[in-house]
C-alpha cells in the first residue's frame, strides 16, 4: 500500500518535471522548406538505420479508406454488414458466431486484387535499396508493403497479414492460397478440427505476432524514426514512437499532428497529404527521379 502510494507520488513528480522541461514552442510544426531541407540532408548523408512506422493513411492514396476519417473512413462505411458496433468486424468472439462480415471485407482487401502500392510505399522500398532501412512496422493489413517489394525480414506486419492463415481453434497453419480461394468464393475455410480458418490478421482479443517485440531492439539502434499516416491511437503499436530515445530525430508525415509529436526537441513534421510530402522530401534528398522511375517500372510491370 505504502509502496503503491510512493510509486504514484514519484510518477507524478516525473510527469511534472517532463512538463516543465518542454520547450516553449511545444507542438511546433511546419511544412517549411527548411524543415524538409534539414531532414532530407540528414537522410541522404547520415542515416543508416531508419525505422518506419505506418498506418492506414499510407494506403488512402491507393484507394483504401482509413478507419476514422469522418465520412470516408472504414468504420463509417460498415452499415452494410449490419454489425452491432463497427469494431465487431475484427472481434474474434463475433467472428466465431458470424464470420461473414469479415469474409466480405477480406474479399475486398485481399492483396493483389484491387489495390496497388503508391509512391510512399516505394519511398520506403527506396530507403531499403539505399541500405538505410532498419525496419518497417506497419499496422496495415492490406499487404501493399510486400507488394511494393519491401522484403519480409525488413517488415513487421504488427496487426497481421493475409500472407499466412491458421485455424482459430487448433492453431494449425493452412495454405494461404487455398484459404484465399475459399474466401474469394464467399465461404469460410474449415480446418480438419472443424474450426474456422482465417488469414493471420490480428483481431481484438488476439496476441500481436512475436516479431513485433523486436521494436525494443530496433528503437535503441535507429538514427531516425519516420511515422507515416497514422493517428497513433492504437496500442501497443503507438508506443514504438515513444520508445525511441529522446535525442533520436523523429519525422511525422501526416495530415494532422498526432501522438507525442511536437513535444521533443528533435521532432519534425510534414503536415499535409502524404504523397505531396513524400514527393517534396524525395526531391530535396535528390531521389525524385529515381523514386519516380522505381514506381513507374514496378507498377507498369504489375498492371
Ligand atoms: P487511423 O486511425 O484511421 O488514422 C489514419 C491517419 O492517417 C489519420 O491521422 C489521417 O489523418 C491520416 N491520413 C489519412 N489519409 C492521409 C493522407 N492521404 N495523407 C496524410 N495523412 C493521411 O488509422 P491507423 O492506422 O492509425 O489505426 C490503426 C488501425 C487502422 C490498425 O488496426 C489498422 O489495421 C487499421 N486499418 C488498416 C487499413 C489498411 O490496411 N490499409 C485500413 C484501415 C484501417
Amino acid at each position: 500500500m505504502v509502496l503503491t502510494a510512493l510509486r504514484l507520488i514519484t510518477g507524478f513528480i516525473d510527469a511534472c518535471s517532463v512538463l516543465k522541461c518542454r520547450p516553449p514552442n511545444i507542438r511546433n510544426y511546419s511544412t517549411s522548406s527548411e524543415t524538409i531541407k534539414a531532414v532530407s540532408s540528414y537522410i541522404r548523408d547520415k542515416c543508416e538505420s531508419i525505422v518506419v512506422m505506418a498506418g492506414a493513411g499510407l494506403s488512402t492514396p491507393s484507394g483504401i479508406p482509413d478507419f476514422r476519417s469522418p465520412g470516408t473512413g472504414l468504420y463509417h462505411n460498415l452499415q452494410k454488414y449490419n454489425l452491432p458496433y463497427p469494431e465487431a468486424i475484427f472481434d474474434i468472439q463475433y467472428f466465431v458466431n458470424n464470420p461473414m462480415p469479415f469474409i466480405t471485407l477480406a474479399q475486398e482487401l485481399y492483396p493483389g486484387q484491387k489495390y496497388r502500392p503508391n509512391l510512399a510505399h516505394y519511398f520506403v522500398r527506396l530507403l531499403h535499396e539505399k541500405g538505410k532501412l532498419l525496419r518497417m512496422y506497419t499496422q496495415n493489413i492490406d499487404g501493399l508493403e510486400r507488394l511494393s517489394g519491401i522484403p519480409g525480414d525488413k517488415l513487421i506486419e504488427a496487426h497481421g497479414t493475409f500472407h499466412s492463415a491458421s485455424c482459430i481453434v487448433c492453431g494449425d497453419e493452412h495454405d494461404p492460397e487455398i484459404v484465399k480461394q475459399t474466401i474469394l468464393s464467399g465461404k469460410v475455410h474449415l480446418c480438419h478440427c472443424k474450426g474456422y480458418v482465417k488469414p493471420d490478421i490480428v483481431f481484438f482479443g488476439e496476441q500481436l505476432p512475436a516479431k513485433f517485440w523486436l521494436h525494443n531492439l530496433d528503437t535503441a539502434d535507429t538514427d531516425l524514426l519516420i511515422v507515416l499516416g497514422t493517428s497513433l491511437e492504437v496500442q501497443p503499436f503507438a508506443s514504438i514512437c515513444d520508445a525511441v530515445p529522446r535525442n533520436t530525430p523523429r519525422l511525422l508525415i501526416n495530415r494532422e499532428l498526432v501522438g507525442s509529436f511536437g513535444y521533443r526537441d528533435f521532432d519534425n513534421m510534414l503536415v499535409g497529404d502524404i504523397i505531396e510530402s513524400i514527393r517534396n522530401l524525395a526531391k530535396d534528398i535528390g531521389w525524385e527521379e529515381e523514386l519516380s522511375k522505381l514506381y513507374e517500372t514496378c507498377e507498369k510491370r504489375s498492371t
